[in-house]
């Protein structure tokens, strides 16, 4: 049986890098882009409403030269501060559980 366990983002304040490596955890093709299926899993892993609304805003946000994915250092920037406007509120109440 194949469970997937993924790796919560770090509590507190997230560096672009933690952000960076928690993200390639759900390239599942392993082609070193984050594509909006990929994105959707990974907003799911934090259990957020609305994931596929908020991958396709997400992608919209970062993909800076519009092929469908995010990849690259500007891409991956743009989108961490997409995360940080709209998902910083869930990762501080899961951080409140502890
Ligand atoms: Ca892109």
């Amino acid at each position: 049986m194949a469970f997937m366990r993924y790796r919560a983002l770090p509590q507190g304040e997230v560096t672009v890098d933690e952000f960076r490596a928690w993200l390639s955890q759900f390239d599942a093709d392993r082609d070193g882009r984050i594509s909006q299926g990929e994105l959707q899993s990974a907003l799911r892993s934090l259990h957020l409403w609305f994931a596929w609304w908020k991958a396709r805003e997400g992608v919209r946000a970062a993909d800076v030269n519009r092929d469908g994915a995010v990849d690259g250092d500007e891409e991956v920037a743009r989108l961490f501060a997409f995360a940080q406007r709209h998902i910083h509120v869930k990762i501080t109440q899961l951080g409140s559980y502890y």
